[in-house]
């Protein structure tokens, strides 16, 4: 296959002024009929080319004649006229079937319902059509179906018409005022309960707000309701966008690719994304649906009033819309923890792909298959860009910018130079070297030495970056870093000091060249120095400097970030180098008593660097050390801090009712951490305080009245093992069989137990009754978390000869003759085999060679695989 590339782009041939669907609804026979107003822009004659596949034409028309077939060539991915006037109307029939399309791109059914997925290419399974999104046109959609079983008929926009066709069918009318691409058009048809409420714009407007669930289900909605009325007002407040429809809808279904689609005024979500109640989701399920309640919502204007002109710019709405989404749970939840969190998933999934052979820019230069480029990259390390431009330009000239980007671009399809280019038109700044973090992969290390001058009391300060090169990028030139920094004397405390003639306590310096040295003055005594405060942008910080500074802070440091982050240098120096761990756990003790942290900061400073995340700093990479080496640390820890850890334990007293805020989920996050390190030392523990830990922990399962409760104490019975944790999972499928979204936990919580027989566990649920390929969020809950979450039994440190890897490609193998988009995302979790040590990386070099080597690849798959092994 011929990859695509950016610098062939074109502009669109024709543009089409107004785009008229017609549904006639059926499971195996669907029948779309297409009215296309095409207007040619170009001065000299052009064939039309367009898009479709899986779609059979039964009958083709212009300008109200029927074409004979020599007039038009067919392949199976196009429909071709060579011949067409500057100005006409096309229409087409064909016939899909919704209810066989397990690639669940397109027009599919899900539980019954029939519901779509168009981004990035799934239009052109519905209709032919010029489905790419620099061709906008107004939509006007009819919807047809039986009157039973699919009362509800919605698309985009607003309902001007519905009625009866006659005893046994009817119809609903949408027409969208709003221009859009091919791949923001929605359509849902099904029995469906929906959850009502309004939302009053700044200016008064009374917005309709509908969001559909399954039947029974409109109570667990409650929570996503909340959080879009909040998401809506928080944009107005934050970047002044207002809602620009009377309706707003968003419709939950449980066969989904990924997480959700923005589609315009039709929100599609993974149920799994939107349905809560305290007795079936998370904390974190919380928190995510908010979250990506709001990301979608934010599309209305990041995404949807201004779209991309082709799918590399696709970062231009992505990693703005997540910066947006976590400007709003930041605010929502708090800056310190947010960030936290944030910059933990960047590094878990955005560095090793940067450092991988999957790594590419943010915007990248070609491509086979665009699914494949939904990464963490284009969203997570675009939504970081974004933040930098703001912490270089200060918030008011941000705003100001968004502003002028949004006004300048509306109703258009831009490109990520428009987007920089508002910067420069209200700063008047050149910023055109801020492209180099669009087009160029790798994460940049930024190395600081320092000097200290006792007698002038000064501190010098030599900055370097550089970039090691990725897959056809050997060279690399320096990006802007915004440098955010302070000093602290030894026991902790923040010092001021001079910086260009000023008295300082914190200075953002912008380091733009490969290297740079800058002098701080007034510095009192011997510094210690807080780099990089907030992770003011994405590289990877090299001090050389004493573990003392590391303590000082860990203990002191005004930027919870930085106190954070000098905890998990600590740790990871102590289970990657070894040492001696009671500094670090008096350190931690002291944090743990401080009244004045918040209980969210502290379960998340308790937390040990993942074993994924220790990998990154080990090379070549020995998983098995790794896991052997972080259990003995977290097992002598758990022992040191018991009396401390069981005593703060104990003092909390869980709330009798349950409140999915913030607060509240920071109690139960500090419980539960507390919980998990108290049991990290049942393992090395005597038979009687083992009875005690295990005691323990079926106690805190019985007494959970909430789901995050129970996950930690099924979490905690994993070190206990036997008879208590088998009867706790027993229990609790019993308990929550019929749903869908808990057994979802029921698999993954098996599939990410770091225990010697959990491959053999694994394969069994594979053949479990409620085990199903083809529901990516059963698929992901078993597979996914044992190639993501549990790498000790992904790399088998348990038994050499049993890795998980062949499962995985297995399962990959499955689903990829169904669902492509799905089974290549598992790719990611073998690719990095050049950095594992024997006999890992053979293994794992093995397990993509079998990939590789098997017939009839989807592209998504091949593509991967192809990458990763080069
Ligand atoms: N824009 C969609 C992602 C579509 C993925 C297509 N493979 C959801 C989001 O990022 O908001
Ligand atoms: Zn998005």
């Amino acid at each position: 296959a011929r990859p695509i590339r950016l610098t062939d782009y074109r502009a669109p041939a024709y543009r089409v002024s107004a785009t008229d669907l017609t549904f006639r609804l059926d499971p195996t026979e669907t029948r779309v009929t297409t009215r296309l107003s095409f207007e040619r822009l170009g001065e000299s004659p052009a064939p039309l080319v367009l898009l479709g596949e899986r779609v059979k034409l039964i009958s083709i028309k212009l300008d109200g004649a029927d074409l004979s077939p020599d007039t038009y060539e067919i392949t199976p991915e196009t429909l071709t006229l060579r011949d067409v006037p500057a100005q006409f109307v096309l229409e087409t029939e064909v016939e899909i079937n919704p209810q066989d399309n397990k690639t669940l791109e397109g027009l599919y059914m899900s539980s019954g319902r029939y519901c779509t997925q168009c981004e990035a290419e799934g239009f052109r399974k519905i209709t032919y059509f010029p489905d790419r999104p620099d061709v906008l046109s107004k939509y006007t959609v009819r919807v047809e179906a039986p009157k039973i079983g699919f009362p509800h008929l919605l698309s985009n926009g607003n309902l001007i018409e519905y009625g009866d066709l006659d005893d046994t069918h009817h119809y609903a009318v949408w027409q969208d005022p709003f221009n859009k691409p091919s791949y923001l058009f929605a359509l849902v048809a099904g029995e469906l309960d929906v959850l009502e409420d309004t939302f009053t714009t700044s200016s008064g407007r009374t917005v309709d707000l509908k969001i559909y669930v399954d039947t029974g289900m409109s109570a667990r909605a409650a929570y996503a309701m909340d959080a879009l009325k909040r998401s809506m007002a928080w944009d107005e407040s934050a970047y002044g966008r207002e809602y620009d429809l009377d309706l707003f809808m968003i419709v939950a279904v449980r066969d989904f690719n990924f997480g959700a689609m923005e589609n315009k005024g039709l929100n599609i979500f993974n149920a799994s994304l939107l349905l809560a109640d305290p007795t079936t989701a998370t904390d974190a399920d919380y928190e995510r649906i908010e979250s990506v309640i709001a990301h979608e919502y934010f599309h209305n204007w990041s995404g949807n009033r201004v779209t991309c002109r082709d799918w590399f710019q696709l970062c231009l709405k992505e990693g703005l819309t997540v910066f947006r989404d976590q400007g709003f749970s930041s605010d929502q939840r708090g800056h310190a923890v947010q960030r936290i969190k944030d910059v933990k998933a960047l590094r878990a999934r955005q560095f090793p792909e940067d450092a991988g052979p999957l790594a590419h820019p943010v915007r990248p230069s070609s491509y086979l298959k665009i699914d494949n480029f939904y990464t963490a990259t284009i969203y997570e390390k675009g939504a970081e860009i974004v933040g930098m431009l703001k912490t270089v330009m200060g918030p008011k000239v941000y705003r100001t910018a968004l502003d002028h980007y949004f006004a300048t671009h509306d109703g258009t399809a831009a490109t990520l130079e428009d987007f920089l280019k508002s910067f420069e038109a209200v700063t008047g700044n050149d910023v055109s070297n801020w492209l180099n973090w669009y087009t160029q992969a790798g994460t940049p290390r930024l190395k600081i030495t320092q000097t200290y001058d006792a007698a002038a009391k000064s501190l010098t300060l030599s900055l370097s970056q550089s970039t090691a090169p990725t897959p056809s990028q050997p060279t690399k030139a320096a990006v802007p870093i915004p440098v955010r920094l302070g000093i602290l004397s030894e026991d902790g405390t923040p010092q001021s000091f001079g910086f260009e003639g000023q008295s300082q306590i914190e200075i953002t310096y912008v380091l733009d060249q490969p290297f740079a040295a800058i002098t701080l003055t007034d510095v009192a005594a011997a510094p210690v120095l807080s780099a990089l405060r907030h992770f003011s942008a994405p590289v990877i910080l090299e001090v050389e400097e004493p573990q003392s500074h590391l303590f000082a802070r860990f203990k002191g440091d005004t930027d919870p970030f930085n106190r954070w982050e000098a905890a998990q240098k600590l740790a990871q120096n102590l289970i990657l180098t070894g040492g001696d761990v009671a500094p670090y756990a008096e350190a931690l003790k002291a944090t743990l008593l401080d009244d004045a942290l918040e209980p969210a900061f502290k379960a998340l400073i308790m937390a040990l660097p993942t074993e994924q995340g220790l990998a990154q700093e080990m090379s070549p990479v020995d998983p098995a050390a790794i896991h052997t080496r972080r259990k003995a640390v977290k097992a002598e820890l758990s022992r040191a801090l018991y009396p401390t850890l069981r005593d703060l334990y104990d003092a909390i007293q869980p709330p009798t009712t349950f409140s999915p805020d913030a607060q509240s989920a920071g109690g139960r996050a500090l419980r539960n951490a507390l919980l998990d390190l108290i049991m990290a030392g049942y393992g090395t523990a005597d038979a009687a305080h083992q009875s005690e830990l295990s005691a323990l922990a079926s106690a805190h399962y019985a007494r959970a009245d909430n789901m995050t409760d129970m996950i930690a104490a099924l979490t905690a019975l994993m070190s206990v093992h036997g008879e208590p944790y088998e009867a706790a999972l027993d229990a609790f499928y019993a308990r929550f069989k019929d749903e869908p979204l808990v057994i979802d936990k029921w698999f993954a919580l098996q599939a990410a137990c770091p225990h010697p027989e959990t491959l053999a566990r694994i394969e069994r649920l594979s053949r479990h009754p409620d085990f199903d390929p083809k529901v990516p969020n059963r698929w992901r809950a078993l597979v996914q978390n044992l190639a993501s979450n549990n790498p000790a039994v992904f790399h088998g440190v348990f038994a050499s000869d049993s890795y998980g890897y062949g499962f995985v490609v297995d399962q990959i193998l499955t689903v990829d003759e169904f669902n492509p988009m799905t089974a290549a995302r598992l790719v990611e979790s073998l690719s990095g085999y050049k950095r594992y040590a024997s006999p890992y990386r053979e293994a794992m070099k093995a397990a993509l060679e079998s990939i590789m080597a098997t017939p009839k690849l989807s592209k998504n798959v091949a593509e991967l695989t192809a990458k990763a092994l080069d």
